[in-house]
């Protein structure tokens, strides 16, 4: 049994100051820093946009950050700019150990976004991340980081989906909570068989 911890979008943007803050983004950071220990495998994953990515509002003229429009792969909510790639608010918080085995960059196609570490949002073009724990053999995962209601948790629900254990640990997660956003990803990590921890 081998277990890895799945560290997501724990960047300046997410955390409070940054483009998109999450409430409290920043408080999970010691505690994820002390768990990376606990793990045979520490993976980190960082939302990575160009400028003008087709899920910022300043992409829409006349749509607000917010809003939901319709895109060829489905519904996307429109955020304001974050995470473009290279800036400061697209690097990791400062104090977030990045001594990890794995850093694994989503997001970087202009016209898809891609909450989830695993599939865009499509929920078909893969990011790699499958294949790469499948050749380490790795078959537990354990996820926290930001924010909870989106990127953990479509990279949960995929996760489970494609047969891995996968435990979310809420305590070092955050949420952005934007119309019962939480309380839907709770239900559905829950459907699909994830274990929220405390
Ligand atoms: C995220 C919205 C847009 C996240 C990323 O990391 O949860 N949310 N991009
Ligand atoms: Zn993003």
């Amino acid at each position: 049994m081998t277990q890895a911890l799945i560290v997501i979008d724990v960047q300046n943007d997410f955390c409070p100051g940054g483009a998109l803050a999450v409430p409290d983004g920043d408080v999970i950071v010691p505690l994820i820093n002390e768990m990376m220990g606990d793990f045979d495998s520490v993976i980190l994953t960082q939302d990575w946009h160009p400028a003008g990515h087709l899920s910022f509002a300043s992409s829409h003229p006349g749509k607000a950050a917010f809003d939901l429009v319709d895109m060829p792969y489905g519904p996307q909510v429109l955020w304001p700019d974050h995470c473009v790639q290279g800036t400061r608010g697209a690097a990791f918080h400062p104090d977030l150990r990045t001594d990890a085995d794995l850093i694994i960059r989503k997001g970087f196609r202009r016209g898809i976004d891609s909450y989830s570490g695993f599939f865009e949002n499509d929920r078909t073009t893969p990011t790699g991340l499958e294949g790469y724990l499948r050749n380490r053999g790795i078959d537990r995962l354990t996820l926290v980081g930001l924010a909870t209601d989106f990127c953990v948790h479509y990279s949960a629900v995929d996760a489970a989906r494609l047969g891995f254990a996968v435990e979310v640990r809420m305590s070092a997660c955050r949420a952005i909570d934007l119309d019962g956003s939480l309380e839907a990803a709770t239900g559905a990590m829950i459907s699909a068989g994830v274990i929220l921890a405390g």
